[in-house]
């Protein structure tokens, strides 16, 4: 059920991604932003082409928040051997910040993961330089593996304390980059409900014509 009321610029759908409150932005005749609430691990367009983004840390082997998440429904196992085999480019290091690798999803419903590493907000010196990379990254190592489906949670808004604002100014206009390379870039945002409404906010300021 669609709940929240929105202007002209957002075309309101359902779509069978598991989400609620699925609004969705045209960026092209063929392409679409689509911002929904819901659980990430839950996500999946068609399983074949689909990938889901896990907001890891440089280390790339589990954690809390949404990583926590991916991986015990990723099962924990065969994920951890999936991470493992990512080569490391520093002594404990696979997935450097703003950069991102690609796992299979084993029992996700998506197809794969693309684990990239926001920043920390407070420790990084241009925190939102790394996080448009870790989008931009995200969505280069997708359009790379034939990927035409990708959801992004609201990375570095969790643990690594990034203003949701300024996050969503970020999030948005990166992708707004990669308006035809993709079928659909959809976020699929968690919690609290606050990071919901900024995304749909800065989408209708951000993406109108
Ligand atoms: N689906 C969608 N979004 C989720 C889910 C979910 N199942 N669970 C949490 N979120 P965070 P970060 C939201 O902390 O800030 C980990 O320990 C969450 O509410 O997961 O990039 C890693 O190992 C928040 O809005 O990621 C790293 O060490 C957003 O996802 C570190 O945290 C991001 O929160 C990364 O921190």
């Amino acid at each position: 059920t669609v709940r929240c009321k929105m202007d002209d610029t957002a075309r309101v759908s359902t779509l069978s991604s598991g989400g609620e409150d699925v609004v969705r932005f045209p960026l092209s005749s063929s392409n679409a932003l689509v911002i929904q609430k819901g659980d990430i691990t839950k996500w999946s367009i068609n399983g074949v082409s689909d990938a889901i983004v896990n907001p890891a840390n440089e280390r790339m082997l589990g954690g809390g928040g949404a990583d926590g998440a991916i991986h015990r429904a990723a099962g924990p196992d065969l994920l951890l051997q999936a991470c493992l085999n990512v080569p490391e480019v520093r002594p404990g290091i696979r997935c450097p910040t703003g950069e991102a690798r690609i796992t299979g999803g084993f029992k996700l419903p998506a197809s794969h993961i693309i684990h990239t590493v926001g920043p920390i907000y407070d420790l990084d010196s241009n925190p939102a330089t790394s996080l448009a990379s870790a989008y931009r990254n995200s969505l280069r190592v997708a359009k790379e593996n034939n990927i035409q489906y990708i959801a992004f949670p609201a990375i570095s808004c969790g643990a690594y304390g990034y203003p949701f604002d300024e996050a969503a100014t970020v999030a948005i206009s990166t992708i707004k980059e990669f308006r035809d390379d993709l079928k659909e870039v959809h976020f699929v945002l968690f919690s609290p409900d606050i990071i919901y409404q900024v995304w749909i906010k800065k989408a209708g300021e951000l993406l109108k014509e």
